[in-house]
């Protein structure tokens, strides 16, 4: 390894910013392969789930979910999300209501249209949305539009929807590896759910997450993920390497 003129920071920002030295683990190369493995088996055996016991949660679970959660990366660190829980019933019953009015028309009066319809079939989703009720805690992310300074001014958030979705995958993430099952629910339109959990302008709903155990005997439907193949393309110069067979320059992993 060779020294390279790749700083960071540059002396001007760390005489005005604090910065820390990285701590990062380094494992031997056997280890960053099983832990590797194991990890992509352990995210291989997620399901989302639409059917849900009425088993009690504890709270400290949904908050170390949303802790982890809340680690994510985002634009210029302003962390754009709030994570609004509840296991209250009769809120979860006030936002099954509403869910299952828009998702009446989503369905029944076709504002999904027959292409669309015809995509989820295979899924089994209807109007119905009993899972609201019996799943024992509900969490909405909101995105952040913007922040609100204490002067009432409007500080611009950047890359919201990246920064939420990149949260939101790793509250699913954090909430299958503790041994709960979730489902990420869109009932759109959502603006319902800012009414009724009471949420300010600058924040728009994301995505609804019950929260629970499966309920016995769940069924989930038979999926196929696509291969490795089929998600991945490499990308190589031909000359990169004169001893390598030659290769157009993007060719697909197998
Ligand atoms: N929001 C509806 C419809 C729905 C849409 C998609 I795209 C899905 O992947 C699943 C469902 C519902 O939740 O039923």
């Amino acid at each position: 390894m060779t020294a390279r003129d790749d700083s960071y920071p540059v002396a001007d920002i760390e005489a005005r910013y604090p910065f820390d030295v990285l701590d990062l683990p380094r494992y031997p190369e056997p280890e960053m392969l099983a832990r590797a493995q194991q990890f992509y088996a352990d995210m291989d055996g997620r399901r989302s789930v639409r059917a849900f016991s009425d088993e009690p949660v504890d709270r400290e679970l949904i908050e170390l979910a949303i802790m982890a959660a809340a680690t994510a990366p985002s634009g210029a660190h302003h962390q754009p999300w709030r994570f609004v829980v509840t296991g209250d019933p009769t809120v979860k019953h006030e936002i099954r209501l509403a869910a299952e009015e828009e998702e009446r028309i989503n369905y029944l009066d076709h504002r999904m249209n027959s292409e669309w319809q015809r995509s989820l079939a295979p899924l089994g989703t209807d109007h119905h949305k009993g899972f609201l009720d019996t799943a024992p805690w509900i969490v909405v992310l909101f995105e952040e539009r913007y922040a609100v300074a204490d002067d009432g001014s409007k500080q611009h958030h950047y890359y919201v929807k990246e920064s939420v979705g990149i949260a939101a995958g790793m509250f699913i993430t954090a909430l299958h590896l503790m041994g709960l099952a979730t489902l990420t629910h869109t009932p759109t339109p959502m603006a319902f759910l800012s009414r009724i959990l009471d949420r300010p302008a600058n924040e728009r709903p994301f995505v609804l997450f019950p929260i629970g155990y499966p309920a016995a005997g769940c069924r989930v439907p038979r999926l196929q993920r696509k291969s490795l193949t089929d998600v991945m393309t490499v990308v190589e110069h031909p000359n990169a390497d004169p001893t390598a067979p030659t290769q157009a320059p993007e060719h697909d992993a197998r």
